[in-house]
């Protein structure tokens, strides 16, 4: 059966929906695995990894044998599974070996610790946790500590009783459960400046929308490409760039377990000699460190991309001087899926996010809800056909941020006349950094549990590369003295109990913190001073 009329990774037919087409149970497995089977892909590699390479023809049977193993350990439509699972074939199986199922798949964030695990096992009631055994401690901690049990408890893969193990004895056929493109597909966290990380709950639409709009038809991906994203597959950043455009060309996917640091992807790009790179400004700002000593053969790729935070005009142009390669800066969002603003091969204005990507609509607000001229900087607000339906179960969040057919994104940007859009920072207090969100509060939260510290406010600072990092404002306790040796010692602390990249790389100790008529805290004050 045709599920969605396709010709050379394009898809085509009713003009409807931006030219692509859901026919009735459209299951998206169907298009992103099945397809290449139909399409004489089985040959073909999909996917490379240090453990070694998958066909499309291997994928669907995983995915096939993993969609029978979920069955048959009882998870019904609907349900949830989360994964903490590594870059690695596992999770391509266990994504769309759930979806395949009717499952729902919620990767998450393998950097985070055990209370947040505790809090998410809890807030999507899953049916089903699977973790990779490199997360066993805090994932295992989480689990201890949560107050939802979930039925079924697996190691992806490693030693002992896995769901690679059990792979072997599952059919390796399975037919698409029916679903249609409005349908909840899966879910991706997303953390905000207050209270707890929230569900955006995404269709099965959704990952067509991103591949075709963005990835085929802004980035130019083809068939011949190799993809190789720094950025893991749990942020929807890596998700679409390391796993759903390849898998939408059919070209293939490279994935790096390891921490991206520039030795280790410098070392991917020349072992698997991928055409294509996706990473974050850190990332380029630190290879171009790294490039001043180092000469890896990058020789194999045609362009780069970047996006999760905005890339600095000097970060784009040293980097097109020392490798003669082009970097794309585009703004994406977990609510969006992927990148809904794009500069373009042929069309880029440094410093800029670019122009909209085809299928997006943008309008920059006022405070009054009135759209802004060109010049002038407000709320952005996009509409288009990936935007996630609601936050689970935070009918408030939801409110403020899916404005019926449009999506709030909480940036302030402004637009040129040419188009481009240019951007001015975030309207609430929340941190990029290293492309991975970081909240303020996090950060001063746990830095108040040491007992040295009074008060504490955290704030970005933009550091010589244009890159924003945070930095502490400290009170001390009565009688403590300030000393590097405490701002060791608070280094340590703060990354005992929160994910790696969530301390303060710099601080300042000061007698009080500017502070409103009713004691909240002036960020933006701190942000002004030296
Ligand atoms: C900020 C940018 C300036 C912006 C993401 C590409 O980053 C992604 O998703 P998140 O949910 O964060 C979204 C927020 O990050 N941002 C992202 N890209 C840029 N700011 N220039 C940029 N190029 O505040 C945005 O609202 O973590 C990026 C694709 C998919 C994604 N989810």
């Amino acid at each position: 059966m045709v599920l969605i009329e396709i010709e050379g990774g394009r898809a085509r037919g009713a003009a409807s929906e931006g030219g692509l087409t859901f026919p009735d149970g459209f299951n998206v497995a169907t298009v992103f695995i099945d397809r290449h089977l139909a399409e004489g892909r089985a040959g073909k590699v999909a996917v490379r990894t240090a453990a070694g390479d998958t066909t499309y023809g291997e994928l669907a049977s995983g995915v096939n044998r993993c969609a029978n193993l979920l069955v048959g350990l009882g998870l019904g439509r609907g349900e949830r599974i989360l994964l903490v699972v590594k870059d690695s074939i596992e999770f391509f199986h266990l994504f769309w070996g759930a979806i395949k199922a009717g499952i729902v798949p919620v990767p998450l964030n393998t950097l985070l610790r055990a209370k947040d695990y505790a809090f998410m096992i809890a807030n999507a009631e899953c049916a089903a946790l699977v973790y990779s055994p490199e997360f066993a401690a805090e994932v295992e901690a989480g689990l201890a500590q949560s107050p939802h049990r979930p039925a079924v408890v697996l190691r992806a893969a490693g030693e002992g009783d896995t769901v690679a193990a059990r792979l072997a004895a599952q059919s390796e056929s399975f037919d698409a459960v029916p679903a249609s493109a409005e349908a909840d597909c899966f879910w991706l966290y997303s953390s905000g400046s207050t209270g707890d990380p929230k569900g955006a709950v995404h269709r099965h639409r959704d990952m067509v929308v991103a591949s075709e709009f963005y990835g085929v038809r802004t980035l130019g991906a083809r068939e011949d490409d190799v993809f190789f994203s720094a950025a893991k597959l749990f942020f929807a950043y890596g998700l679409g760039n390391g796993m759903t455009f390849p898998l939408w060309v059919g070209g293939t996917a490279v994935l790096l377990d390891a921490r991206p640091t520039p030795e280790s992807t410098f070392a991917t790009i020349e072992r698997f000699r991928p055409t294509l790179f996706f990473g974050v400004p850190t990332l380029y700002a630190a290879q171009l460190h790294a490039l001043e000593t180092a000469t890896p053969d990058l020789g194999s790729l045609r362009l780069c991309v970047s996006a999760g935070e905005a890339l600095p005009a000097d970060i784009l142009r040293r980097w097109r001087e020392r490798t003669g390669l082009m970097i794309l800066d585009g703004i994406g969002s977990t609510e969006a899926l992927h990148i809904f603003i794009s500069n373009r091969v042929d069309d880029c204005k440094p410093g800029s996010s670019g122009r909209l990507v085809e299928g997006y609509e943008a309008v920059i607000l006022d405070e009054a809800d009135r759209p802004l001229p060109a010049g002038e900087p407000g709320r952005l607000i996009i509409k288009g056909l990936s935007t996630a339906r609601c936050y689970w179960r935070s009918p408030e969040k939801t409110e403020t941020t899916m404005l019926g057919e449009w999506l709030n994104t909480g940036d302030t940007y402004y637009r040129d006349e040419d188009g481009f859009f240019f951007y001015c920072g975030r309207s609430d207090d929340m941190l990029k950094v290293g492309g991975i969100w970081c909240s303020p509060f996090e950060i001063e939260a746990a830095l108040i549990e040491h007992p040295a510290v009074l008060e504490a406010a955290v704030v970005g600072r933009s550091d010589g590369e244009g890159l924003v990092k945070p930095e502490a404002w400290i009170v001390l306790a009565g009688g403590r003295l300030a000393s590097a040796e405490l701002e060791t010692d608070l280094v340590v602390h703060c990354k005992a109990r929160l994910a790696p990249y969530k301390f303060p790389r710099r601080f300042h100790f000061v007698d009080e913190l500017p502070k409103t008529a009713t004691g909240k805290i002036q960020r933006f004050r701190l942000r002004i001073e030296e």
